[in-house]
C-alpha cells in the first residue's frame, strides 16, 4: 500500500499514535519525515509557513494537502479508508463519534495533563485547588465514559470506531501518569475497553508497551520552598481544640515538623563506617573527577563497601522526556525531595541525549546496601529503577566513574545536563 502521506510526530507522542493506529486499522501507510527534531524543526519557517501553530502532530498527503491538530488529521486518515466502520455510517453515529471523541480530548485529556504538570512541577506555581479541580474533572469524564462501557463493548456501534481509537489514546496517557491503581479499580469497563483496544491485532505494535502506574505522583515541594522548621512549641494538651483552620491549611500541617522528637533513622544504627560521605562530597566538589589526584581517587582509596554501596539509577519513563532543560529540572525535583536522606545520600545524574530522543541515568552512593531505605523519602522514588553497582566489575566500574565525570554515554546517547546530590 503507498502512503498517504507524511505525519510529523515524535515517537511516543500519544496523539502521534492515535494517528498511527487510525492508518495501520485503516490499512494505510504513513510516511514519517526525513528527519524532525521536537522544538527545533517546528520553530522554522519552513514548518511554520505549512503548519502555522508549529505543534505536532501535522500531515501532508502526498500532492500537498496540509493538516495539523491530531482530531482533524486523524479523521481526516479515517475517511481515506476504504469501506472504514470508522466514522460511523449515518449522520447519529457520527455526531456521537464526536461526542465520544470531545469527551477523551476534552474533558479527560485536558484535565489530566494539567495534572500531571501541576505535580511535576511544569505548571508553576503549584496550587492545590486546581490540582482537585483538574483531578475531579479527568473523574467525571472518566466516570461518565465508564458508565457507558458498563452497557457497551464499543462508544458507538458494535465496532471499533475513531472514538475507540481516541479513547484508548488518552487513557494510555492517562495509566502511565494519574489513572493509577486505585482508580484504574473504580473504572474496569473503561480498563477493559482500554485493553482491547490496545491489545487489537492491528494496533498492538504502534502502542507499544503500556507503563500503568502504581500510585499517581503527588506534588512535592522542592526543600527550599518549605517553611523554616519553628522551634518545637510546648507539646498542647491533645483534648486541647485548635483554633478553626482555612482549609488548604492541612497541607502546610505536613510541612511543619511534629512536636514529638524525630525517631531515629534505622540507617543510624548500622555498624559504623569509616567511609566519610561529608569528606567525599567534599573531595568530589573540591577536586578534579578523573586522573591521578582526583575524586574518583580518592573515592576509591576511602571506600568502605561493607558500610556503604553504589547504585544505577535509570528513569522508568524516559518515552515522556521531552526538552532536556525539563528533564533536568525533574532531577532537581527529585534531589529536593530527597532531602530527607541527605546524609545518607551522594548521587551524580544527568540527561543523556537531545530533545525527544533521551533518557535519564546515574549514580547515587548510598548509606546500607539497600536503596529503598535511603529513597523512599521520595515520594517519586518508584519513577527509578535502581541496580546495584560492583564496582569490581569493569562495566560497572566505567558506568559509575562516567557518571562522576558526567560523561556517560548510553547507546550514542551522550551526557547532555547533570546533577548532583551533594
Ligand atoms: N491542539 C494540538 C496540540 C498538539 C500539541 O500540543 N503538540 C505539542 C507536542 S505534544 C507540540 O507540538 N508542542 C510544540 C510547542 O508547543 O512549541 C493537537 O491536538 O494536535
Amino acid at each position: 500500500m503507498s502512503s498517504i502521506g507524511t505525519l510529523w510526530a515524535t515517537p511516543n507522542q500519544p496523539k502521534g499514535k492515535r494517528i498511527r493506529a487510525v492508518a495501520a486499522f485503516a490499512g494505510l501507510t504513513l510516511d514519517s519525515p526525513a528527519s524532525y527534531e521536537h522544538f527545533v524543526d517546528n520553530q522554522k519557517p519552513e514548518f511554520l509557513a505549512k503548519f502555522p501553530l508549529g505543534k505536532i502532530p501535522a500531515f501532508e498527503s502526498k500532492d500537498g494537502f496540509k493538516l495539523f491538530e491530531a482530531t482533524a488529521i486523524a479523521e481526516y486518515v479515517a475517511a481515506l479508508a476504504p469501506n472504514s466502520t470508522l466514522l460511523g455510517a449515518n449522520p447519529q453515529d457520527k455526531a456521537l463519534i464526536n461526542q465520544w471523541i470531545s469527551v477523551a480530548d476534552s474533558e479527560i485529556l485536558f484535565p489530566i495533563s494539567i495534572v500531571s504538570r501541576l505535580v511535576r512541577g511544569s505548571l508553576v506555581p503549584y496550587s492545590k485547588p486546581m490540582h482537585t479541580t483538574f483531578n475531579d474533572a479527568a473523574i467525571r469524564g472518566l466516570k461518565t465514559v465508564e458508565a457507558h462501557l458498563a452497557t457497551h463493548t464499543y462508544l458507538v456501534t458494535e465496532r471499533i470506531t475513531l472514538a475507540d481509537i481516541t479513547l484508548a489514546s488518552v487513557i494510555l496517557q492517562g495509566v502511565g501518569n494519574n489513572i493509577d491503581a486505585a482508580l484504574r479499580a473504580q473504572l474496569p469497563n473503561t480498563i477493559r475497553h482500554f485493553e482491547t483496544i490496545i491489545n487489537h491485532p492491528l494496533l498492538k505494535e504502534v502502542w507499544g508497551p503500556v507503563d500503568y502506574v502504581e500510585k499517581a505522583l503527588q506534588y512535592t515541594p522542592p526543600a527550599k520552598e518549605k517553611k523554616e522548621p519553628k522551634p518545637a512549641p510546648p507539646p498542647a494538651p491533645k483534648a486541647e481544640k485548635k483554633p478553626a483552620k482555612k482549609d488548604d491549611d492541612d497541607d502546610d500541617d505536613d510541612l511543619v515538623p511534629k512536636d514529638e522528637p524525630k525517631a531515629k533513622n534505622p540507617l543510624d544504627f548500622l555498624p559504623k563506617s569509616t567511609f566519610n560521605l561529608e569528606d567525599w562530597k567534599r573531595a568530589y566538589s573540591n577536586k578534579d573527577t578523573r586522573g591521578a589526584g582526583g575524586a574518583i581517587e580518592w573515592f576509591y582509596q576511602n571506600f568502605d563497601k561493607a558500610g556503604f554501596s553504589a547504585w544505577r539509577v535509570d528513569f522508568k519513563y524516559n518515552s515522556e522526556l521531552t526538552q532536556v532543560f525539563m528533564s533536568a529540572n525533574q532531577i532537581t525535583g527529585f534531589f529536593n525531595r530527597l532531602e530527607a536522606s541527605r546524609k545518607y545520600l551522594f548521587g551524580s545524574m544527568g540527561v543523556l541525549g537531545t530533545a525527544n530522543n533521551s533518557i535519564i541515568s546515574g549514580t547515587l552512593i548510598l548509606r546500607g546496601q539497600e536503596a529503598q531505605p535511603v529513597v523512599d523519602v521520595a515520594p517519586d522514588w518508584e519513577s527509578y529503577e535502581y541496580k546495584k553497582l560492583d564496582l569490581e566489575n569493569a562495566d560497572d566500574k566505567a558506568y559509575f566513574e562516567a557518571a562522576l565525570a558526567w560523561d556517560l554515554e548510553i547507546d550514542g546517547k551522550k551526557w547532555a545536563d547533570g546533577k548532583n546530590f551533594k
